[in-house]
């Protein structure tokens, strides 16, 4: 599973925006987001850069992980 860090989402509309974005990429399986951390956990074997240009595409930003 792969963890991401996404900023700019404020409420259940942003999370159900970024959930369908990725979600829309054929080889992930599910994407889980959580509010609080901001955090997107995604399952399935998409690469990280398709899902960080889908979730950008979407309006929102991914953070580099420290
Ligand atoms: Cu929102």
């Amino acid at each position: 599973m792969l963890t991401l860090k996404v900023s700019g989402m404020t409420c259940g509309h942003c999370a159900q925006t970024v959930t369908k974005a990725v979600e829309a990429i054929p080889s992930v399986e599910r994407a889980l987001v959580d509010l609080k951390t901001g955090e997107v956990a995604i399952e399935g074997s998409a690469d990280q850069s398709a899902i960080r240009q889908a979730i950008e595409d979407a309006g929102y930003e991914v953070q580099d992980r420290t």
